[in-house]
């Protein structure tokens, strides 16, 4: 491997310097000796990747950095997180599942983080750490305090669509970031030449950002580097690719048979093992062999004593299982019903723009991000005019969900509170990890460390031939995911005072919009108007049938419902408003009035939030039936593009006054 020539400026390093990298790497060296040991004993009991070989570039990437600046880390993430500052007692109480742990014994090994030490979070989804450091790197941008991020990345993550799209966006913004890949010539068990098809320099170069290459098993190569990169992003200089080479000694996981490499490459690379290379530095600088024999005795007693100690914490108790999922919300009254028309007439547009607006001008840390909300306005003009007022806070984006999406949670953990929007619902399937793994699970795997207000705002909508793809109502899956909110709203006032509540909210949460509702106009709202997440409302009250609906099915119910009205069926109608969370017990209070249900929802019928609804109200509110529970929505196949074939498969008034009908006559 050749190590491309280092650019940076050399300054000599105190000898009480030298000293101390020395310490650092002797902590991440014993600590991940012990770790192989607990892990053997079964004393760890989840699968864990050691970065033992691979000291000096963790140190020497974290010499330069304030405790303000931040990191984001990989599955082999112990020595970024020692190098960063962070405790070993409380890493070993974390892989051995205490209550005290990093992350309360939540996250363990693949994702220790403490975000108060700037360490967002160690990740076991490869390159997903990326967007994330370029979401801290835009908070720290718009504070403008000089901080920097580096996101540590093996050589096998630039192979992930994330790289790419965390890489173009941060080169685009000019974010403070430092993007250090560990080159440890392996990932997993395959050789890089067989990951990428040029080399990270050459990447580098075509996103138009440095790339530096350095010795990464010399950790004042490293350190020495990294001050001058650190100096250039501090300043502003934009992104800047580190490239450490290195090698690390154990397999790619405890346990690894390890066919893939010769035994003989293992043991030339501990010739220049970073501890040995840093040792002849110290005696060359005159520090002696007892000195450096006392140092690694103190380090092997501190660590020592930290297992010990560990051993000795409480795992958490069963009963908190529940815990750190949700955080509180902040609990506003149910507002009164807008006043008809007393402030005018809205458009649901109109409530997405003023929502935003009021949000943006209320507080320092929301901002916007998406593609077009900036210059463009958003492809439906919500966000006219905003860049304009906001600045910089409203900013348009690279079409890169994964990074859109990642930038949010970064930015979330940096405390702020993005609203970033996904321009269409079906967008999921290319940025779901940075929902499913990264949004939702964080302030679970963090103990509740994580901070993660983050609000994103999509939009769905069958019916004008938009095709398979630009169509598709998948609430249900995200709903599925703990630690997701999904909202839904139906009219101009709810937008309004459900995204307010959502942007406020510290949880993240998936607003959904329909876009056939768009023009649709109401009463227009107090500017303070604001409506807790979870709270289901009766929207047409009737005796004999409740029909629960949310977003633009509501209107259809409610057309359904004056329908039989004239047939002398008295319809109740539902709105959820939110589908998680959801709140049920309006529908559990009119089921008992009218003992029979519809749900009705445009998604698809199998497993959509009807099956739940269902099971629920069975469940609880069995005794009170009268007749089956029945389900409206769309037919169980992709949305058609054909009007023909569309109209076939959308669910709408006439089906479901038919279900209410058929329920009303059992
Ligand atoms: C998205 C994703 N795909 C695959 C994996 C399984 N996996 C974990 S680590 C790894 C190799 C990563 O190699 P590299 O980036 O070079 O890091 P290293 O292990 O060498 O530190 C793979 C394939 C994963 N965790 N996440
Ligand atoms: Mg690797």
């Amino acid at each position: 491997m050749v190590v491309s020539a280092e650019r940076s400026t050399t300054r000599p390093y105190q000898a009480s310097e030298l000293l101390e990298m020395h310490r650092r790497m002797l902590v991440i060296r014993g600590f991940e000796q012990r770790v192989a040991k607990l892990y053997r004993a079964s004393e760890v009991p989840g699968f864990v990747h050691l970065s033992i070989g691979q000291e000096a570039a963790a140190v020497g990437a974290c010499w330069p950095l304030r405790s303000a600046d931040a990191i984001t880390s990989t599955h082999r993430g112990h020595g970024h997180c020692l190098a960063k500052g962070l405790e070993p007692l409380a890493m070993f109480a974390e892989l051995m599942a205490k209550d005290q742990g990093t992350n309360r014994g939540r996250g363990g090994s693949m994702h220790i983080a403490d975000p108060d030490l700037g360490i967002f979070g160690a990740n076991g989804i490869v390159a997903a750490g990326i967007p994330i450091a370029a979401g801290a790197a835009t908070a720290a941008q718009m504070r403008g305090d000089g901080d920097v991020v580096v996101a540590f990345f093996g050589d096998g993550a630039p192979a992930q669509g994330a790289f790419h799209e965390a890489v173009n966006l941060a080169a685009v913004w000019e974010l403070p970031l430092i993007l250090f890949c560990e080159n440890n010539g392996y990932a997993e068990f395959s050789p890089t030449r067989t990951q990428l098809a040029t080399p990270l320099a050459q990447r580098a170069g075509g996103y138009g950002i440095e790339h530096v290459g350095v010795d990464g098993n010399d950790v004042v190569a490293t350190a020495a580097a990294m001050a001058g990169v650190v100096d250039r992003v501090r300043a502003g200089s934009g992104p800047v690719v580190v490239e450490a080479i290195t090698y690390r000694w154990h397999g790619h996981y405890e346990g690894d048979p390890e066919r893939y490499r010769d035994p003989e490459e293992v043991e030339s690379w501990k010739e220049r093992a970073p501890l040995l290379v840093h040792e002849r530095r110290l005696r060359d600088s005159g520090i002696g062999a007892e000195q450096i024999q006392e140092l690694r005795s103190s380090v092997a007693a501190e660590l020592d004593r930290a297992v010990e100690t560990a051993r000795q914490l409480d795992v958490p108790a069963p009963g908190t299982l529940g815990d750190f999922v949700v955080r509180p919300r902040p609990t506003f009254p149910e507002p009164p019903s807008v006043p008809a028309g007393d402030l005018g007439i809205f458009r649901t547009m109109d409530a997405v723009h003023d929502a935003l607006e009021v949000e943006l001008a209320a507080d320092g840390q929301v901002f916007l991000a998406g593609i077009d909300v900036g210059e463009g306005g958003n492809v439906f003009g919500l966000t006219r005019g905003l860049r304009d007022e906001f600045g910089e806070r409203v900013r348009d984006t690279p079409i890169s969900e994964t990074a859109i999406v990642g930038l949010g949670v970064g930015a979330a953990m940096a405390g702020m509170r993005p609203v970033v929007e996904v321009m269409y619902l079906d967008f999921l399937g290319v940025c779901f990890d940075q929902l499913l793994n990264q949004a939702a699970k964080l302030p679970f795997m963090t103990g509740g460390a994580a901070k993660m207000g983050l609000t994103v705002r999509t939009q769905f909508g069958a019916g004008r031939s938009s095709g398979s793809q630009h169509s598709q109502s998948l609430e249900a899956l995200l709903a599925h995911i703990p630690g997701l909110s999904v909202v839904m709203p139906s009219t101009p006032a709810d937008t309004y005072g459900l995204l307010r509540a959502s942007i406020q909210d510290p949880n993240p949460v998936v607003f959904i919009e329909n876009r056939l509702l768009y023009g649709m106009k109401g009463p227009r709202p107090p500017v303070d108007h604001i409506i807790p997440l979870g709270s289901s409302v009766v929207v047409r009250p009737g005796a004999d049938v409740t029909v629960v609906s949310v977003s633009r099915m509501v209107h259809e119910s409610v057309a359904a419902a004056e329908s039989l009205a004239s047939e002398g069926i008295s319809v109740e109608v539902i709105d959820l408003r939110t589908v998680a969370p959801l709140d049920l017990e309006p529908v559990m209070e009119s089921v008992a009035r009218t003992n029979r249900l519809l749900i009705a929802h445009e998604a698809v019928v199998p497993f959509g939030i009807g099956a739940e609804i269902a099971a629920r109200v069975a469940k609880e509110a069995f005794w009170h039936l009268d007749a089956p529970i029945e389900r409206i929505g769309a037919a169980p196949t992709p949305p058609p593009y054909a009007p023909a074939l569309e109209q076939a498969w959308l669910p709408g008034r006439e089906d479901i006054a038919a279900a209410l009908r058929r329920l009303a006559a059992v």
